[in-house]
């Protein structure tokens, strides 16, 4: 098959070939001009998989567990899809050395397949490429995709917007109660992970957990952008999900324990959306959000293909030397290009 064209490549992918499916991952992470009509092309073979997120704060053991995690499914011949998400990071060398390690059982099984992905690059931002490469993998078949991040705010509630099922993982001793609440992962959890259960103070953390829980979800929290304080509104779809109660489950990444519990979870969370219509809701607040990515992106570029070089210059410069405000600024800009 020709892997240099668009029905080339989607006939190649669909057939299960791993080589086009990398192609066609690069072609969305490096937008070229064939990432567009790929993802017309493949978007109406998607939306079969269960997409579950794992997040928490660093070094808390989740690509340990989701390497528990796939191996499992492996055994209930599933296939597994595995986007690993370094934001921080703009090379993700070091990430992704390091996930090949942790995944390295996973290593040479045609039913696995793991990506890691970086901010480098892509457009669109992380959480629209990430969101492209998901339904790329849900296209190619894969029955459970699993999207790692680093829990530190609002692009994990992006990103997990993306995800149907979000498991957060825990750690005894990291203070988790305070983290646990600034991040608002609280309010995104369906199942919490407390790993690394063979240390000390694991019950403490569940006994947080437990109290936070009690204390139920609010409609909105509040995460640190660029050094200020945003509110984030839950969408609507997580709150009317109330009937579901976030278990939490003990593992230990590192030697497999509690990780079937884990499994068992996710595959009841999976089957409740489905008998709830949580899933369609989700669904829907999907592409809700993705609809509002791609315009408020698709209008940048357009509007800013529109100013003239220098008019833009020259208003950033009066901006930094505070001869205009940068909100009179925009609409200014955006008034010129109305009149063109
Ligand atoms: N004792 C113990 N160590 C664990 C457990 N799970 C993971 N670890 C160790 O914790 C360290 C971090 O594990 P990772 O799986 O890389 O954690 P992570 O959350 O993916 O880390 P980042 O992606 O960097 O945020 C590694 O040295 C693991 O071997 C566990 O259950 N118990
Ligand atoms: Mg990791």
């Amino acid at each position: 098959m020709d892997l240099s064209t668009v029905s080339g490549l989607t006939e190649a992918l669909l057939a299960g070939d791993r080589r086009a499916l990398a192609r066609v991952i690069s072609h969305i992470e490096n937008n070229t001009e064939l990432a567009r009509p790929l993802l017309a092309a493949l978007y109406p073979k998607s939306g079969r998989a269960h997409i579950i997120g794992v997040t928490g704060s660093p070094g808390t053991g989740k690509s340990t567990l989701v390497n528990a995690i796939a191996q499992i499914y492996r055994g209930r011949e599933l296939s597994v899809g595995i986007i690993a998400i370094d934001p921080t990071s703009p090379f993700s060398g070091g990430a992704l050395l390091g996930d090949r390690v942790r995944m390295r059982d996973l290593a040479g099984d045609p039913g696995v397949f793991i990506r890691s992905m970086a901010t480098r690059g892509s457009l669109g931002g992380l959480a629209q490429a990430t969101a492209d490469v998901i339904m790329i993998l849900d296209a190619a078949g894969f029955d459970r995709i699993i999207v790692e991040t680093v829990g530190v705010g609002q692009s994990e509630v992006e990103i997990a917007s993306a995800a149907y099922t979000t498991v957060v993982v825990e750690a005894p001793g990291l203070g988790d109660e305070v983290q646990a609440i600034k991040a608002g992962v609280l309010e995104i959890a369906d199942i919490f992970a407390v790993n690394k259960a063979d240390r000390e103070g694991v019950e403490r953390t569940v006994m947080a957990l437990k109290m936070m829980l009690s204390l139920g979800v609010p409609d909105r929290f509040q995460v640190m952008h660029h050094g200020r304080m945003l509110p984030v509104e839950i969408p609507q779809a997580r709150r009317d999900a109330s009937a579901w109660t976030p278990p939490i489950i003990k593992t230990v990444a590192t030697s497999g324990q509690g990780a079937t519990e884990l499994v068992e979870a996710i595959e009841n969370h999976r089957l409740y959306l489905e008998q709830s219509g949580g899933r369609l809701l989700r669904d829907r607040l999907r592409a809700a959000t993705e609809l509002r990515m791609i315009l408020r992106d698709y209008l940048l570029e357009r509007t800013l293909a529109q100013i003239p070089q220098e008019k833009l210059q020259r208003t950033i410069e009066d901006v930094a030397s505070r001869k205009i405000d940068p909100y009179s600024a925009v609409r200014h800009l955006v008034n010129e290009v109305a009149k063109v």
